[in-house]
């Protein structure tokens, strides 16, 4: 008697749970978000999954009478781990669209399943110019290192800076930006003394450091992936680069607003240049700022915080117009979007799926207490110009 009620009542239990899944299933469009949760990346994984709840939270999750869920994985920064999490969640969860992609490895990784399966797949975080040439499905809603070294570069230029040395990260976003670099110095008549590039696991920036030194530049050039940055400018500073008169140029990625505030003085005057710093004085950003903040113990939004937020927005305003549609009509939703971002105006460039926008030149200060990244000029409305060549 015990038994058979026992029974019943599991067998009851495991209908409604199949009725409930069901229903579950049909009023839901699924996000695969997948991102380095753990690991040397994980600052990015952090950032990306505040801001897409952030958004959400803001925006509300109902999509054409439907509601998102986001299914969120740790890849740890694992290319494998990426393309094995993003394969079960096309073909097991049905997600409609991919997002995340902490490292360009990781994109590359997974853009063949992008392919084969019409998912489109929007990178938030990685940011080589090849990656959208990996798969017709991709969407970028971050950067590219080309498009924001330019910027540094010109200011070099500008400012009468000849002889450089260029240090950077030896993988695809490090090798974007050397080259960029390099061509620009080239093109105004500047001189590159020494390409150095520094492992990504791991790096002991000493005996590069060392060899900065020895080269005697007027200042060196460096990009580093986010969260790295602070690694660096502790040796930078232990090795007394920045009393020896050598300018300290980089990409946004170097200080980046996740780690700025505790760099130290070594920070103090560093000219970088990129699409996004939190204290981009706009009201939207402001607001963005602040939200961000209230909702994750004070923490600073930094720009792989705003590729995860303006990443959701492209996502959700694509699936209204694709009434909650994923595949080929998302994907071409996605294409072309123009909004202002909290960086800025930025654009979806339906031909190349990379982001269309300004590029700011920056100078750390300290404003209130606070180190930030001031903006003092800006290119306008740049294009992606790795893929021209
Ligand atoms: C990449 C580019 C990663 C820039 C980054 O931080 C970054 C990448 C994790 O393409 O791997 O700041």
């Amino acid at each position: 008697m015990k038994k058979r009620v026992l029974l019943q009542v599991a067998a009851v239990a495991l209908m409604g749970g199949c009725i409930a899944s069901a229903v579950h299933a049909e009023d839901t469009i699924k996000i695969g978000l997948v991102l380095p949760m753990t690991g040397p990346f994980a600052s990015t994984g952090r950032q990306i999954d505040a801001a897409v709840k952030l958004y959400l939270a803001q925006y509300g999750d109902k999509v054409a009478g439907k509601r998102v869920e986001v299914l969120l994985k740790d890849d740890a920064g694992v290319a494998d781990t990426t393309r094995r999490l993003a394969q079960e969640l096309v073909v097991n969860d049905k997600v409609a669209v991919l997002a995340g992609f902490g490292l360009t490895p990781l994109a590359f990784a997974t853009a063949p399943i992008a392919t084969q399966s019409k998912t489109p797949m929007v990178v938030m975080a990685a940011a080589t110019s090849s990656i959208t040439e990996r798969s017709p499905f991709i969407v970028r809603s971050g950067f590219t290192l080309p498009q924001v070294t330019l910027g540094v570069a010109e200011w070099a230029a500008k400012n009468k800076i000849k002889k450089v040395v260029t240090l950077v990260s030896d993988y695809g976003p490090g090798i974007d930006a050397e080259k960029t670099f390099k061509e620009r110095m080239l093109l105004n008549g500047g001189q590159v003394l020494a390409e150095l590039r520094v492992p990504v696991a791991n790096p002991d920036f000493a005996p590069f450091l060392q060899r900065v030194r020895d080269a005697q530049p007027e200042a060196v050039f460096v990009f580093v992936p986010s969260g790295v940055g602070s690694a660096f400018m502790k040796q930078f500073a232990e090795r007394g680069l920045d009393k020896a008169g050598i300018r300290l140029l980089a990409t946004g990625d170097v200080v980046d607003d996740d780690i700025l505030n505790n760099m130290g003085d070594v920070a103090l005057g560093v000219i970088s240049s990129h699409h996004y710093s939190a204290a981009h004085p706009s009201a939207l950003n402001k607001k963005f700022v602040e939200a961000f903040g209230k909702a994750n113990n004070g923490m600073r939004p930094n720009f792989m915080g705003v590729g995860g937020y303006d990443g959701m927005h492209v996502i959700v305003e694509g699936l209204k117009a694709s009434k909650g549609a994923g595949g080929e009509a998302l994907l071409n939703a996605m294409k072309g979007q123009i909004f202002e971002s909290p960086r800025g105006q930025v654009l979806i460039d339906a031909q190349t799926r990379d982001v269309v926008q300004d590029v700011y030149i920056r100078k750390v200060e300290r404003v209130n207490g606070q180190l930030w990244n001031v903006e003092f000029d800006a290119l306008k409305a740049v294009k992606d110009p790795g893929k021209s060549k």
